[in-house]
């Protein structure tokens, strides 16, 4: 019994550094929808794919990407985020992002509120998102 749980908590942390989560924020503005930013390494040699993310705080969440359509930059959903081998993806202001709608209470500012991420093949991962002003 205690080897199958040190077994277990090894699996659980050799998964959790498959994959870095750095610089997560949310917008804070006025209304109920807005995005969320983040920086995901992928730190194995097999491409890494996020496939939707969830939080209690909000009703929809959304991967995006911004693409140019008729001279004007659109949002548009994306079925999936692949994070490369050894490589890095940032979500950011003007391009890839995750979209929320119908938040259930304001944001407070600085507060950080939970989102999970859902990648192929991972156990979910876990992440704390901080709500900030946006600068642009
Ligand atoms: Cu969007």
């Amino acid at each position: 019994m205690k080897y199958f749980l040190l077994l277990t908590l090894f699996v659980q942390s050799t998964i959790a550094n498959e994959i870095d989560v750095s610089n997560a924020s949310i917008r804070l503005l006025p209304g109920t929808t807005t995005a969320a930013f983040l920086t995901l390494e992928n730190k194995t040699d097999k491409e890494i794919v996020l496939e939707k993310v969830s939080g209690d705080f909000a009703e929809t969440f959304e991967l995006h990407d911004m693409v140019m359509e008729a001279g004007r930059m659109q949002m548009r959903p994306l079925q999936s985020i692949i994070i490369a081998a050894k490589s890095k993806v940032d979500l950011k202001h003007g391009g890839k992002h995750i979209m929320i709608f119908n938040i259930k209470k304001p944001l407070t500012e600085k507060q950080e509120y939970p989102l999970n991420l859902h990648f192929k093949n991972l156990p979910i991962k876990k992440i704390k998102a901080q709500a900030i002003k946006p600068v642009f």
